[in-house]
């Protein structure tokens, strides 16, 4: 299966580099009350959204759950659209209504975006089954969490897309945490690539620190799902740097476990690689930085300068006019 390109791992490492930052900026707004509900951060998981949809064509769907603003901006949707739809602007990509659990433009095949644990799951497998049905040639590549695999639409959609042989990827982020409750406390299967085993389905361990490694992981399984053969799962081993949400105290984790993942910082250890190959050059990451750092600043101003949606509008959008 082909290396990315020079051209590619640089773009994936801007795109890490864009997200940990524009994750930054909106636990600022939060703080400062410019977003409101709920906001669950990405930080430190940036790797799986960015290795994983990177290996996908632009037209392959996707669908996340609620940790999704990486997998947005990943797929390429504009960072402040995205910012401003936290911040529940008419500028926003779903125009202010869905807020940060529900980032989705359908013009880019990202489906969004589900606060329901799990619930996106049946989605995939509908959308996958929609490719074969119109031999569109696509996969559907589907995102979430450890605890999600306890849930029966999991089961369902796995069977489904099993039986069916749909061309269905199934990406879990095991960040070994749902919410506050670590991963031995809510499942029997802690091994949960095992779990794809119970429906004949290819499954893989990757380090979900390692873009690269999730980027060949996804080829992989791009290959099988597209060529017919039927789904593929890939548990990616990540860690979040944060709280589960802006409104968790985290008094359930020990911070000498936190301080432990933070050494295998993807965007880092991502940087190390590029500069040991020569593809970066002494200072090319720090000016990146930089850059992207400027960018943000501006997404967060263009979305608070936003307007909130006129009160005019406020029963538009409820039932789909067009397919
Ligand atoms: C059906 C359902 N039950 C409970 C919740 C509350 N809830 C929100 S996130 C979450 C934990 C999910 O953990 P995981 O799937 O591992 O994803 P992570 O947040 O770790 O990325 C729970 C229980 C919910 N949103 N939906
Ligand atoms: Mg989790």
């Amino acid at each position: 299966m082909a290396a990315p390109s020079n051209d590619l791992q640089k773009k994936m490492y801007r795109q890490m580099v864009e997200i940990r930052h524009f994750e930054e900026k909106c636990a600022e707004l939060y703080a400062g009350a410019k977003i409101g509900g709920f906001l669950h951060l990405y930080i430190g998981e940036e790797a799986i959204a960015v290795g994983a949809i990177n290996a996908l064509n632009p037209d392959d769907e996707i669908v996340t759950h609620y940790r999704d603003h990486g997998h947005g901006l990943a797929r390429g949707l504009d960072a402040g659209a995205i910012m401003a739809e936290l911040c529940g602007r008419a500028t926003g990509v779903c125009k202010g209504r869905g807020g940060s659990m529900h980032v989705a433009d359908a013009s880019k095949h990202m489906w969004g975006g589900y606060a329901i644990v799990g619930g996106h799951l049946p989605l995939a497998v509908g959308l996958a089954h929609a490719a074969v049905y119109k031999k569109t040639g696509r996969v559907t590549s589907c995102f979430f969490g450890d605890a999600a695999t306890d849930i029966g639409e999991f089961h369902e959609s796995m069977n489904f897309a099993a039986l069916w042989k749909l061309p269905c990827i199934f990406v879990c982020e095991n960040n070994l945490y749902g919410m506050g409750v670590p991963i031995a406390m809510n499942t029997a299967t802690t091994q949960i690539v095992e779990k794809s085993r119970a429906y004949s389905m290819p499954g893989e361990q990757v380090d979900g620190m390692d873009v690269l490694a999730v980027y060949a992981a996804m080829q992989r399984a791009i290959k099988h799902a597209r060529s017919g053969k039927g789904p593929y799962f890939l548990e990616c081993m990540t860690y979040r740097f944060r709280g589960h949400s802006m409104a968790d105290p985290e008094l359930y984790r020990d911070k000498a476990e936190v301080e432990l993942w933070k050494k295998k910082d993807p965007i880092n250890a991502f940087r190390s690689k590029l500069e040991k190959a020569k593809i970066f050059k002494k200072g090319d990451a720090e000016k990146l930085d930089q850059e992207v750092l400027a960018e943000i600043e501006a997404v967060g101003q263009f979305a608070v300068d936003s307007p909130f949606p006129d009160e005019s509008t406020l029963f538009d959008y409820i039932y789909a006019t067009e397919v």
